[in-house]
C-alpha cells in the first residue's frame, strides 16, 4: 500500500510538471519577436530606447528605456555595463535596439546595441 501511494504520487508529480514544461515551451513561438534566435536564447532581453551618453573608462552607456515587459521593468533612465562595440556615429538622443544579458546570474549588461 504505501508503494502504491508512492508511485501514485511520483506519477502526479510527472504529469504535473511535463504539462508546465511544455506550455512554457509552447509560448515562445508565438511571442513576436523579429529575430527567433532572441526569443531562443532565454537568458537575453530586448530593450528599446533613447541613448544619452557613454562613460568609456567604465565602459558604461546611459540609456532612457522604454518598459521592457520581458523582465517586469518600468521605463527608466539608467546606466548599464557595455560588453560589445557602440554603433558608429552613435550620438545622443538616437533611438537604439539592445540586448541584455544576465553576467554571473547578476547584472544585466548590454551585450549588443544597434541604432534602430
Ligand atoms: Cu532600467
Amino acid at each position: 500500500m504505501k508503494t502504491d501511494y508512492l508511485s501514485l504520487t511520483l506519477m502526479i508529480a510527472m504529469t504535473a510538471t511535463v504539462p508546465m514544461a511544455g506550455t512554457a515551451y509552447a509560448a515562445t513561438p508565438s511571442h513576436n519577436h523579429e529575430e527567433a534566435q532572441h526569443a531562443q536564447a532565454q537568458t537575453k532581453h530586448e530593450g528599446y530606447g533613447v541613448f544619452k551618453a557613454v562613460n568609456t573608462e567604465a565602459g558604461k552607456v546611459q540609456i532612457a528605456h522604454q518598459p521592457i515587459d520581458s523582465l517586469g521593468w518600468p521605463a527608466m533612465t539608467m546606466w548599464f555595463a557595455l560588453r560589445g562595440p557602440l554603433p558608429q556615429g552613435l550620438k545622443a538622443g538616437d533611438a537604439v535596439r539592445f540586448e541584455l544579458a544576465q553576467e554571473n546570474g547578476k547584472q544585466w549588461v548590454i551585450v549588443a546595441i544597434k541604432l534602430k
